[in-house]
């Protein structure tokens, strides 16, 4: 720390330069110095004032860090969580991979995971998912239902994001957006017709943006763009099925103790497949393995 060097933290990114928040609560447009590190929101740094923008000396280590991925380029975008909110919804329909690519990116940096299902009034659609969540119960995952248009098992949720750093992820379209502005008075957060969204092939969120649940601050949200593809491949192959919940009680149990889990004999993860670890949850797994292990060859 040097003088004139004050603290904030970074509220919202655009490209290269972020919104950093003050010790005060005033918000300032920031830009980095120097190419070396890129502020990524959630991140505590030391900034410098220029005239009425400012640049950011330093960024603070970080207790965690979350990352995006498109095709071979990694980009971080979250950091300092205290916990990750998937949002389901009854439409669109989920996709599991994404689902469970969610939970392991949180598992993998320690941060507990909230599933929540969305759109409860969409009733038969909502039964279908809320089935489909079934093997993420057994697990021990905890999986709220919610409606965002009537508001019930709101103040459910709400009693979980208390005092917590919290990201909101999952598809476009299931209501991230207009959870924050159910919650944040505030907030404005544009939020979209489902269909647009979807046939224009467009996110109506497309940065990541902090929001403060409590005039004390205490409690924050994270809105973000509604993910394709998760960050995964900084993922040692080999660690894989530790991240997976219901393969751990039978891990350590194999015949090799560098098993696979896919085509050894004595494996004990293929032996408790269709009692303790449901089938689908195996191929994800495969499908995962197979792409990590590709991703480290290059
Ligand atoms: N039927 C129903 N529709 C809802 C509910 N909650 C949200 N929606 C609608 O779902 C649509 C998408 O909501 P958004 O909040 O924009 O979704 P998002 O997750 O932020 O989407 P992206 O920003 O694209 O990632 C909007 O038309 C909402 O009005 C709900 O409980 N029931
Ligand atoms: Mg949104
Ligand atoms: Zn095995």
């Amino acid at each position: 720390m040097k003088p004139g060097w004050k603290r904030g933290t970074v509220v919202a990114t655009h490209g290269r330069h972020c919104w950093v928040e003050t010790e005060t609560g005033e918000r300032r447009l920031c830009h980095p110095r120097g190419k070396r590190q890129t502020p990524v929101v959630g991140d505590r740094v030391w900034w410098q004032a220029s005239q009425d923008e400012g640049t950011i000396e330093q960024i603070e280590e970080r207790r965690n860090l979350l990352y995006r991925q498109d095709e071979l380029r990694t980009k971080s975008f979250a950091a300092n969580l205290d916990q990750v909110l998937i949002l389901l919804a009854a439409e669109p329909v989920f996709s599991e991979s994404q689902l469970n690519r969610a939970l392991i990116a949180a598992r993998a940096e320690r941060l507990p995971a909230l599933i929540v299902l969305n759109k409860r009034d969409l009733t038969e659609p909502f039964e279908r998912a809320w089935t489909r969540l079934q093997p993420y119960r057994d697990m021990g995952q905890t999986v709220l239902p919610l409606c965002l248009l009537s508001g019930e098992g709101l103040d459910t949720l709400q009693a979980r994001l208390l005092g917590q750093t919290t990201l909101v992820l999952g598809p476009s379209g299931t209501g991230k957006s207009t959870l924050v502005n159910r919650l944040v008075p505030h907030a404005q957060a544009a939020t979209g017709e489902i269909s647009k969204a979807l046939h224009s092939g467009r996110h109506t969120t497309t940065s990541t943006t902090w929001y403060w649940l409590d005039p004390d601050r205490r409690s924050a949200l994270i809105d973000s763009p509604g993910f394709q593809e998760f960050g995964l491949h900084h993922i040692p192959v080999e660690r894989l099925a530790s991240l997976m919940p219901d393969f751990e009680p039978y891990l350590g149990q194999c015949r090799f103790h560098n098993c696979s889990h896919r085509h050894e004999p004595g494996c004990a993860v293929l032996a408790a497949i269709g009692h303790g670890i449901h089938e689908q949850r195996h191929r994800l797994y495969t499908d995962l393995y197979e792409e990590l292990a590709a991703a480290r060859r290059y």
